[in-house]
């Protein structure tokens, strides 16, 4: 992979780490959008999650190392005690939803609730349409799911996890708001959301074991 592309790793140094959260019902392709990211692959079965797995990738924006790590949560009901427990160290939420299943739509408010009541309120939330490339299936409109995101005032895109389309965008979206956020403040991030990290070199390390893991919490 040639040095110049912005997605290549680049585990040894970084410049912030961003901690992401990824929910939604089970089924929307949430494990499938982490495995796209990470390693450009997509699943076509449905392998659930079980508890949380664990991604990372580090990206480029604005001349910044960013080291993106994500926690991809089960959708399934029962495992939802467990996952509540990640909201809170996450610099960003990615909250999905199925454009082919209208319930998976229906539940994005429960989803946006429990990011208030678990997350830090600085919380960067984007909603993610998925599968877009079921367009013949499709049942949830561009313009529903805008209108949605707007309500909220979160970052809104539709993504295909099997064709890849949008899903380094999402990351690079919703990175670029945080980036944003900590460079317009001028304030040390430590201190204003102790979930982004400024590069420790003994980190990086201990993150680099970890991020080979797939963990769960079971
Ligand atoms: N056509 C299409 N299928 C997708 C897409 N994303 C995921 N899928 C399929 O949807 C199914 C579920 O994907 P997963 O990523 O395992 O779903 P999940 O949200 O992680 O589910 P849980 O772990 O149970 O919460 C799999 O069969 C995937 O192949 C997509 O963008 N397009
Ligand atoms: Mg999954």
């Amino acid at each position: 992979m040639s040095s110049s592309n912005p997605f290549d790793e680049d585990q040894n140094k970084y410049d912030y780490m961003f901690r992401y959260i990824i929910v939604g019902d089970s089924n929307v392709g949430k494990s499938c959008l982490l495995l796209q990211f990470t390693d450009n692959k997509f699943r076509q079965n449905h392998e659930a999650t079980i508890g949380v797995e664990f991604g990372g990738k580090t990206i480029e924006i604005n001349n910044k190392k960013i080291k993106i790590q994500i926690w991809d949560t089960a959708g399934q009901e029962i495992y939802q005690a467990i996952t509540r427990g990640y909201y809170k160290g996450a610099t960003g939420a990615f909250v999905v939803y199925d454009i082919t299943r209208k319930e998976t739509f229906e539940h994005v408010e429960k989803w946006l609730e429990d990011v208030r009541t678990n997350a830090s309120k600085d919380i960067q939330v984007i909603l993610i349409g998925n599968k877009k490339d079921l367009e013949s299936e499709r049942i949830i409109s561009f313009d529903e799911g805008n209108a949605l995101a707007e309500k909220h005032n979160i970052l809104f895109l539709e993504t295909s996890a099997k064709t890849s389309f949008n899903v380094k965008e999402a990351f690079v979206k919703s990175a670029e708001k945080i980036l944003e956020s900590i460079l317009k403040t001028g304030i040390d991030p430590n201190k204003i959301n102790q979930n982004v990290k400024i590069s420790n070199k003994d980190d990086d390390e201990e993150d680099e074991i970890r991020e080979k893991k797939k963990l769960c919490c079971l």
